[in-house]
């Protein structure tokens, strides 16, 4: 049989050599086919993520300016929050389970599944890894996700009465617009961390981190951590002088520029 073709028969580590200069983004994409394995992950999420991957391209695979802004307005806002959840999907699961719930602590967020393709058995591998990662408690698995977001058609709008139904503020990534539309219709402040900011998820949340989620979580904690010591006019001036308009226009420049530059080096 072809090497490629027997799963059983080869390491990842001989396919990709040590000095790979993309060895970092295979071997995250190993994790994610990992992932879908373990039913953790959706055929489409690696979609999603090969789009996220083009993004990052253009943003110079770096935290960039634009993005720092929205984290500090992000952990303020957090930090601010009564009711705060944590939103999780598939990819949010799949790449990093340990921030989200280290997030979670510092924030004093509930974390609730939440899936564009639900089935039972998807909710329970995506638990079961947070709670493989230390969560105390993870929200929206069967029953659980009883209540419904009005105005929204897909399984998304099952949500847990105990979490996102009666959230103030909603960290969410990696997903398609509707919900988060809908979540701001309801009154709800979005913080959401997508790569892409032309999406309808960046254009219509609170806040939108435009980054790569494996830099931003990690980034938040610090930054949550950090803000800590401020009193609450000092958090909420954070927030009364973040302008996320202005942050998307940012990035969409950044990127012009970026390009721009990079025609004129070849
Ligand atoms: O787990 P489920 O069932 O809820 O399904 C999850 C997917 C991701 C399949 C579903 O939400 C979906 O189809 O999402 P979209 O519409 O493809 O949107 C994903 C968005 O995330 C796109 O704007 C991508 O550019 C962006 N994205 C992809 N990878 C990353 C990312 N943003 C931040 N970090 C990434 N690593």
């Amino acid at each position: 049989m072809d090497k490629a073709q027997d799963s059983k028969s080869w390491s990842i580590r001989d396919i990709i050599p040590e000095n790979h200069p993309r060895k970092e983004s295979l071997l995250i994409r190993e994790k994610l086919i990992e992932a879908m394995e373990k039913s953790i992950l959706v055929p489409q999420g690696l979609i999603a993520h090969g789009r996220g991957e083009c993004f990052d391209y253009l943003i110079g695979e770096k935290t960039q300016d634009f993005a720092e802004k929205a984290i500090e307005a992000a952990a303020a806002t957090l930090l601010l929050a009564k009711t705060p959840v944590i939103s999780i999907n598939g990819n949010m699961a799949a790449l990093v389970p340990e921030g989200l719930v280290r997030l979670a602590e510092e924030t004093n967020a509930k974390l609730e599944v939440n899936l564009f393709y639900r089935d039972e058995r998807r909710e329970k591998a995506i638990a079961e890894l947070l709670y493989k990662a230390n969560a105390k408690e993870v929200l929206g698995v069967g029953e659980d996700a009883s209540t419904v977001i009005p105005e929204l058609f897909s399984q998304r709008r099952r949500v847990s009465p105990k979490g996102i139904y009666i959230a103030d503020v909603i960290l969410l990534g990696l997903e398609d617009g509707d919900r988060t539309e809908a979540l701001v219709k309801m009154g709800k402040k979005v913080i959401a961390i997508d790569i892409n900011p032309l999406s309808r998820t960046s254009r219509s949340a609170t806040i939108t981190i435009v980054d790569n989620i494996i830099r931003a979580v990690p980034r938040l904690v610090e930054k949550v951590k950090e803000l800590k010591s401020k009193n609450k006019e000092e958090l909420e001036q954070i927030v009364l002088n973040y302008d996320n308009k202005n942050v998307l226009a940012e990035s969409l420049k950044f990127i012009a520029n970026r390009l721009t530059q990079l025609s004129l080096s070849l």
